[in-house]
This record gives C-alpha cells, sequence and structure tokens, in this order.
C-alpha cells in the first residue's frame, strides 16, 4: 500500500468530514493508498493547532499556500468556504496535487471553467465533493434507473429544506456563517443546496436543457461578522424551480433556509413508466419503491433496507452485518475510497470538475431565470 499525503485546507464543518473518511477508509475498504494526515492549513492559529492535535495532522500552517508548495503534500483537499476554490484548486494543480475539493465547484461558471482548464493541463486526478451520491441508498437508485426497472422517467422532484437562518439576528460572514454571505458563498441555497440536488438529478436523469425558477430573499439584511455592522444580504435564502430534462422528464426542485421544523431535509422522488422511488435523507438507509408490475392486490410502496450483502446493493459489504446501517459520514468514506481507487486505475471519478461544472451552470442558470423572471435555456454541450 502507497502513502498518500494529505494536505488538508480548512478545519470547519467539512475539514472534519473528510479528515474522518481519511482515517476511516483503510480500516473499511481495501484500496492502494494510506492517506496520511500530513498538514492542515487553517486562518486562525489557535483553531488549525487545535484541530491539528484532535485529529492527528503532523503539521500545521496559517498560510494554505505554504501547504500547496509543499513537496511532500500528494493529494489537496479543499474545505474552505466557496470563494477560496478556484485559486487554491488551480495553484494546487500548478503544483502537481491531486485535488479533493468541496461543493459547489466554484463562485460561479467562468471560476469553474477556469478550474477545469487548471487540471486537464496539469492532468492531476480531481473531484468535487457531492457525497449524497455516495450514500448506498441514492447510488442503488441510480442502479435501478440503469437495469431500466423505472423505464421512461416522467418526473424528478427533489426538496433541500432547513430552517437555520430564519432568525435575522443569524449574522452574515464569519466562520460558521459565511454561508449567508454573497461574496464567500457565491450564492445561498442555490449553491449550497440546490447544487446537491442537481448533481444527484444530472447524474440519475440525464442533463437539464430549461429552467424557470423563482428566489426570494425574506431577511434583507444581517449584521456582518467581520465589521459588525448591518448590510444588504446577497444570497437567495429560498430557490424553487421547474425544469426540462433532455430526456423529456420534467423537474421539480425547491430549496430553503425558512422550512421551520426541518434541519437538512434533502429528498427526492423519481416516477417512472413502470416505477417510482423515492429517498429522503432523514431515513438515509432507506430507498422507497413503488412497482407497478407487482401483482395487483399485493401493490403499494415498500421500503427497502439498502443494508445487503453480496454485492446486489452498494458499499455495505464493507461495513458490518446486513440490516446494521451507516449515516451520512460514511457517505465521505466511500467518495474517498471510489477516487482513490480511481486513482490507483488511473481513471477519472465522477464527479470531477469538469461534472461539477455541469451543475454550476445549471445553477448560474436557475439565478439568471429568477432575476429575468423567464425560462433560461442551457447551452447545448
Ligand atoms: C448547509 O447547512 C449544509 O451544511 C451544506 O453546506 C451541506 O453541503 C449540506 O450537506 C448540509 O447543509
Amino acid at each position: 500500500m502507497k502513502k498518500l499525503n494529505v494536505g488538508m485546507i480548512g478545519y470547519g464543518f467539512m475539514g472534519r468530514t473528510h479528515t474522518n473518511a481519511h482515517r476511516q477508509v483503510n480500516a473499511f475498504f481495501d484500496i492502494p493508498f494510506q492517506p496520511i494526515l500530513k498538514a492542515v492549513a487553517g486562518r486562525r492559529q489557535d483553531a488549525v493547532r487545535e484541530f491539528a492535535a484532535r485529529w492527528g495532522y503532523e503539521s500545521w500552517v496559517t498560510d494554505w499556500r505554504a501547504l500547496v508548495e509543499r513537496k511532500d503534500i500528494d493529494l489537496v483537499d479543499i474545505c474552505v468556504p466557496n470563494n477560496l476554490h478556484a485559486e487554491i484548486a488551480v495553484a494546487a494543480a500548478q503544483a502537481g496535487k491531486m485535488i479533493l475539493c468541496e461543493k459547489p465547484l466554484a463562485l460561479d461558471v467562468e471560476q469553474g471553467r477556469r478550474m477545469v482548464a487548471a487540471v486537464d493541463k496539469a492532468g492531476v486526478p480531481n473531484l468535487v465533493s457531492f457525497n449524497y451520491r455516495r450514500v448506498p441508498a441514492v447510488t442503488f437508485a441510480k442502479m435501478l434507473i440503469d437495469e431500466g426497472k423505472l423505464g421512461r422517467i416522467f418526473h424528478y422532484r427533489a426538496n433541500f429544506l432547513q430552517d437555520w437562518t430564519i432568525s435575522p439576528d443569524v449574522p452574515q460572514g464569519g466562520t460558521a456563517t459565511w454561508r449567508l454571505d454573497v461574496a464567500a458563498a457565491g450564492s445561498g441555497v442555490t449553491g449550497d443546496l440546490l447544487a446537491h440536488c442537481i448533481d444527484t438529478a444530472l447524474w440519475h436523469n440525464g442533463p437539464i436543457t430549461r429552467v424557470n425558477a423563482m428566489t426570494e430573499t425574506f431577511v434583507k439584511e444581517r449584521m456582518h461578522a467581520d465589521t459588525g455592522k448591518p448590510q444588504p444580504v446577497g444570497i437567495d435564502d429560498a430557490c424553487t424551480f421547474f425544469c426540462r430534462f433532455a430526456n423529456g422528464s420534467l423537474g421539480n426542485f425547491e430549496a430553503t433556509r425558512y422550512a421551520r421544523g426541518h434541519k437538512a431535509l434533502y429528498t427526492f422522488e423519481i416516477n417512472g413508466e413502470h416505477a417510482s422511488i423515492r429517498w429522503d435523507l432523514h431515513d438515509l438507509h432507506r430507498l422507497e419503491w413503488f412497482s407497478h408490475g407487482d401483482e395487483g392486490k399485493l401493490r403499494g410502496w415498500r421500503s427497502i433496507h439498502v443494508t445487503d450483502h453480496g454485492g446486489e446493493q452498494p458499499y455495505m459489504d464493507h461495513w458490518w452485518v446486513p440490516g446494521l446501517q451507516i449515516g451520512y459520514a460514511e457517505s465521505f468514506v466511500h467518495q474517498l475510497a471510489d477516487f482513490l481507487v480511481a486513482i490507483a486505475a488511473g481513471k477519472p471519478c465522477a464527479p470531477t470538475f469538469r461534472d461539477a461544472l455541469q451543475t454550476q451552470k445549471v445553477c448560474a442558470a436557475v439565478l439568471k431565470s429568477a432575476a429575468a423572471g423567464a425560462w433560461v435555456d442551457l447551452p447545448k454541450e
């Protein structure tokens, strides 16, 4: 097993999920690399030092550039606010590093294009962390669709509902609330939440051709954590859009941080000619399934507990015994295992930067449509 030196940039929520994956992956997956927690970079010295000690990093730095320049780093893992993704990823690609980057790819399409060009030019392996693809039930849904079990697809609908920004006292900017600051995040729920739904939808159901959206910013002004002064809010608090897919199906998407009672309710439902499936992040090991092919008197929704061994259900052979479930954290372990296996095989691992650029384009079209109050076509690739 070859050692793979990891340089982590960021130590927040995502820094923890990714670091946990680096620590877990060899215990559960036979892969040709052993991640070594070589260095972590973060702006605040006390915080980065504490993170390095807690999670077992060999060293820490307060300037990400110092980490990217280090000869002993193989893989740069980008877990910082969206406005830093492009600069770090381009520098990491130029330094010849493998790159794992948090979602969304970038602030906008132009930055995303530069990132794709940089990894293409350098020929370095790259992956964007749309982790929900690797929840076993979500991967299983993809397998059923690809096997043709749903037949022609008519409808794809997805929601991502939260409620943590309803209070006008929640600031924008700063460490924990940068997602509310348009300069750091690029957009609100569109880039943060809908990007997940769009990534899964493009993977499950193919390209989106046109979108029609509306957005709302319910709280127009918030104190900025950096200045302590009230500032206009530039992000979308809620976004709803409908769309057409290239396969002829219709899509319906909604994301909001104003759905009182919902903390992180990502759900999707897909209706096909022969069958329907639906999934719910709060019950993430289950895939709901309805088949019109079932005997009439027994026809109804069934709940598949996606925990079986034997290879017919994804990932679960690597964990405990059938019937015992795993959760959110393990989707990051799966993503890392898939990435490292692909690197060893010299193959791309989806969603690559190029794949994630498609999601970025759909997000951009959604925001453009909401601003214009009109349909927006996605350019044909
Ligand atoms: C926002 O609250 C957030 O943490 C997103 O940034 C993540 O991508 C999502 O998985 C959960 O919600």
